[in-house]
């Protein structure tokens, strides 16, 4: 069955919306008895009642607050309380809760009663409290929040059972390279909708000749079997000008924009990001208050051939970063100052695009980059799977199923990427892949679809699925440690190799190498600031040798920025590929990449 509508809050006349970020309470069952507070029954009361309760601020990760060691490396469930009004005027409206995102499971109670729960970090959820909530009155939510990643989990991980000094621990283990935070990583929201509401929207957009075309559909819910609810729809300008003066009824149509100005991305236009507004007002005449709700629109098109990518017909090269909703203390939670700071030095460095690995980044980073013209590569959490069972694929559908629904409408959003580094060799990856494919393009035909890919060309069975091949590589780092006198080459014949065996465009989706700031080496040697740009320049040379042979669209440097990984001693305080440092410092590879990037933009 199709999935409810998720449409981001936005106020409108006939919505409101009231934040629950803050401190709330927060309590960590004891790590020999993780199910103490299912056990009994926490959520039945104040969590002050059962526990001695510390303070955590929402939206973080709770892992870097305190000086816990326990605490960061926690496995299990967590307890969340939050008490608030429900005004009494919201009595006549009905009433929502939205969380943006927590990691991983997330289980929700209403004044003691069971609401909902949702598994999958990194997607919204959503559910209805008119009729439970106490109007007038002080509510109490909370929330248990379990980390644990298994064996049919998005992404895979194992928890063992080891024993430690002081009895038998619990040990999540996972071979992704990022640490495994958890929390309530976005902000959770009280928001109000009319009777009759607009559940959900569609919109494609396209050019023919001079004139923009929006099509779009609305999804209506909560009329009554013999309701006939009025739908309305107009059309604003960046200047919140209507286009028409009328607005035209009806829940499916088409908008005609004579001249329009497009979405373009970022150095392909002196205007990019250009949005208009598309206002949707529907209600059942004499029955119910109208609902109002605004949808940013870009109106773009998007093309592939089997050696191109273009957007409105202009052929498309990608020049960016992997990057990770990463930053000191608050870990994966929510950080608007960080998120402000990444897009200015994005700018700053001539990036035009970005992958959200490994898992979809916030609605508030993604509507930043619909209105600055980047350019995203959307991936969902399914990294690193190891062995593909029938219930893994269940959840790796539905995980496209909720990103798809959240970000079908994003004009940045260019590329799908369904997994990264998936173990493409083995022998069941063609029925597995094949499946997650067709639903994706089931879901949205509209925008191709990648997997970044990392195993061998030869032996790789997913890429016959693809439209765009993405490969990482980590030529004289992980392979030729040292020898960054042997990538051109490789990363030439590599990608001609993909070509070849595919047919399809190609882009490198990651390369780079572990960098140190401060530490200096001349001749370069692995770890110095000097070998993370001698690996950027010969990738360079290597990228305009490819992009002469007409089949290569772009390149992704891992990563933007530092960021913290599992603790192995691999990792110097995380993975330091960043040509940023964790607090977003340049190291010297940034003046490199700065140079390079800024001179692509010039060609466009
Ligand atoms: C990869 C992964 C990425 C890692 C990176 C590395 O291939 O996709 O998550 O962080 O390599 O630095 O090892």
């Amino acid at each position: 069955p199709p999935l409810p509508g998720m449409l981001y809050p936005r106020e409108s006349e006939s919505r409101e919306i009231k934040s629950l970020d803050g401190f709330w309470d927060f309590v960590v069952p004891p790590s020999n008895d993780v199910k103490k507070g299912h056990r009994e029954g926490w959520y039945s009361d104040s969590l002050t009642k059962a526990e001695k309760v510390m303070q955590m601020p929402v939206p973080s990760s709770y892992n870097d607050i305190t000086t816990s060691k326990a605490l960061r490396d926690h496995v299990g469930p967590v307890w969340y309380e939050k008490t608030f009004f429900i005004p009494a005027s919201w009595q006549y409206k009905r009433v929502f809760l939205r969380f943006g995102s927590v990691n991983y499971l997330a289980e929700v109670w209403l004044n003691g009663e069971l609401l909902t729960n949702h598994e999958l970090g990194h997607l919204p959820f959503e559910v209805e409290l008119t009729e439970k909530a106490l109007y007038g009155q002080q509510n109490r939510i909370t929330v248990a929040v379990d980390n644990s990643l298994l064996a049919n989990s998005v992404p895979q991980g194992n928890v063992y059972d080891v024993g430690a000094d002081n009895g038998t621990v619990k040990v999540q283990y996972y071979t992704f390279d990022f640490f495994n935070y958890a929390g309530i990583h976005r902000p959770v929201l009280l928001h109000t909708k009319p009777r009759v509401f607009v559940d959900d929207l569609n919109v494609t957009t396209g050019l023919i000749n001079d004139v923009g075309i929006i099509k779009y559909s609305v999804d209506i819910a909560g009329a009554g079997e013999k309701e006939v609810p009025v739908c309305e729809v107009n059309l604003l300008d960046a200047n919140n000008q209507y286009l028409l003066t009328t607005p035209v009824v009806g829940t499916q149509g088409t908008f005609k924009v004579s001249s329009p100005n497009l979405w373009w991305p970022r150095t392909m236009s002196s205007n990019p990001g250009y949005m208009y507004t598309l206002e949707v007002t529907v209600h059942v005449p004499n029955s119910s208050e109208p609902d109002i709700y605004r949808l940013p629109v870009g109106i773009r098109t998007l093309r592939w051939t089997n050696t191109t990518f273009l957007i409105n017909e202009k052929p498309i090269y990608f020049r960016g970063f992997g990057r990770h909703e990463d930053s000191a203390i608050r870990g994966r939670g929510l950080d608007l100052p960080t998120v402000a700071r990444d897009y200015e030095l994005l700018q700053w460095v001539g990036a035009n695009a970005y992958r959200t690995s490994h898992y979809p980044y916030s609605d508030e980073v993604l509507d930043v980059a619909d209105r600055l013209g980047f350019l995203i590569v959307d991936e969902c959490p399914s990294v690193n799977t190891e062995n593909y069972t029938p219930e893994l694929l269940k959840r790796h559908k539905q995980s496209l199923s909720e990103l798809i629904r959240r970000d079908k409408n994003r004009p940045s959003v260019v590329l799908w990427s369904i997994a990264n580094e998936p173990r493409t060799q083995l022998a069941d990856t063609g029925v597995y892949f094949k499946q997650v494919a067709q639903h994706t393009k089931t879901l949205d035909p509209s925008r191709p679809i990648t997997i970044a890919l990392a195993r061998s060309v030869v032996e790789d069975k997913a890429g016959q699925y693809l439209d765009i091949i993405s490969f990482n590589r980590y030529n004289s780092w992980y392979q030729n440690s040292g020898r960054t006198d042997m990538i051109i080459k490789n990363v030439v014949n590599e990608a001609q190799n993909w070509h070849n065996k595919y047919k399809k465009p190609v882009l490198m989706s990651e390369y780079g190498g572990d960098t140190m700031p401060g530490l200096h080496e001349l001749p370069s040697y692995i770890w110095s600031e000097e070998y993370q740009t001698e690996i950027m320049s010969k990738h360079f040379e290597a990228f305009d040798q490819l992009r002469a042979r007409g089949f290569f669209i772009g390149e992704f440097i891992w990563n933007f920025a530092d960021f913290r990984t599992a603790e192995t001693y691999t990792r110097v305080g995380g993975n330091k590929k960043g040509i940023f440092t964790r607090d977003r410092q340049p190291k010297s590879a940034a003046f490199h990449v700065r140079r390079r990037y800024h001179a692509l933009s010039a060609e466009l």
